[in-house]
């Protein structure tokens, strides 16, 4: 259409450039997911089918998105860590937002009747999303240190309030008034005490969240011929999740052997907070020092 009386509104779409050289998290939360897990019954506090499906639809984003390194999620919520040099849809940021955001849901919806065999859909979900920009490795330990603190913390509070609600017979705003202004090792002590429940034997995905993490499986040299390259193990040839990677810094010559990276996507419960995780994956972050 170009050349016509009309093509000059074009100029009214501005750029909208992430910028270079900075990681980019993306975050998406479920829109009035109050409601939305209300009308659809899940259950209290921690609705095992919601959040499986959640780990899905973010499992196939990271599928089709293969410059994310690592996911979190909780709740309604998933954060996606994209490489520090990534060059996705030339880093412009409605482009990879919307992208993003309307492919997680449509992975939720479709995925919806395997994880809801009994329950239908009853009306479309629809998520919101943001990007942040992060410089340093530093900034991006202590924003999944951040979201997995904030599961720890919700998952504590929740798993008491419902318990004093379910079997203990208090009403909603008797268990906000019984749990306000107590501290966690209170909390502990109630669960135990009135409860029998012993908080440290919950689920590892509700209190630590879900960690879908891009791992190296092998390292190969891209040019040599199919008899001298690893190959990876036979499970995971015909596995959708697993694909071959460039490796991130340090930038290799060219006249050195290119080395290709095969991943496989993991879904963990793991702690992301202290440095174990992040010293024995060093590919997450691009200069670690
Ligand atoms: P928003 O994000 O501002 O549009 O509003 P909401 O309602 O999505 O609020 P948000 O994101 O702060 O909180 C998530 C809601 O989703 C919260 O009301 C509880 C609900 N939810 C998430 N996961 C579960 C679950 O496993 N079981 C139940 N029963 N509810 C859940
Ligand atoms: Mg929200
Ligand atoms: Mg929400
Ligand atoms: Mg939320
Ligand atoms: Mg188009």
């Amino acid at each position: 259409m170009a050349g016509t009386k009309f093509a000059y509104v074009r100029n009214f779409e501005l750029p909208d450039p992430l910028l270079p050289d900075t990681y980019l998290v993306c975050r998406l939360d479920g829109h009035s997911f109050h409601r939305f897990s209300e009308e659809h019954e899940f259950a209290k506090p921690n609705d095992e089918r919601a959040l499986k499906l959640m780990d899905h639809a973010a499992k196939n984003v990271m599928i089709e998105f293969k410059d994310i390194m690592l996911a979190f999620g909780e709740s309604d919520e998933f954060s996606f860590l994209f490489r520090k040099t990534t060059n996705l849809y030339n880093r412009r940021q409605a482009k990879i937002l919307t992208t993003l955001t309307s492919y997680f849901t449509s992975c939720y919806v479709l995925g919806w009747p395997e994880y809801f065999p009994e329950t239908p859909l009853r009306y479309p979900p629809s998520f919101d999303g943001r990007i942040v920009m992060y410089p340093t490795d530093r900034a991006i330990r202590d924003y999944f240190s951040w979201r997995q603190a904030d599961t720890h913390i919700n998952n504590l509070y929740n798993t008491v309030f419902w318990a004093l609600i379910q079997k203990g017979g208090q009403t909603t705003t008797e268990a906000h008034a019984t749990l306000r202004g107590t501290v966690s090792s209170t909390k502990h002590e109630m669960l135990y005490s009135r409860f029998g429940i012993n908080y440290n034997e919950i689920s590892d995905r509700f209190k630590k969240g879900s960690v879908i993490v891009r791992e190296i499986s092998s390292e190969r040299p891209a040019a040599f011929g199919p008899s001298t390259s690893i190959q990876p193990p036979p499970q995971f040839t015909n596995d959708k999740a697993s694909q071959v990677l460039d490796p991130p810094r340090p930038k290799r010559s060219k006249a050195k052997k290119k080395v290709k990276l095969e991943t496989t996507i993991e879904v963990l419960h793991c702690d992301i907070i202290g440095d174990e995780f992040w010293l024995t994956r060093p590919h997450l972050l691009e200069n670690q020092s």
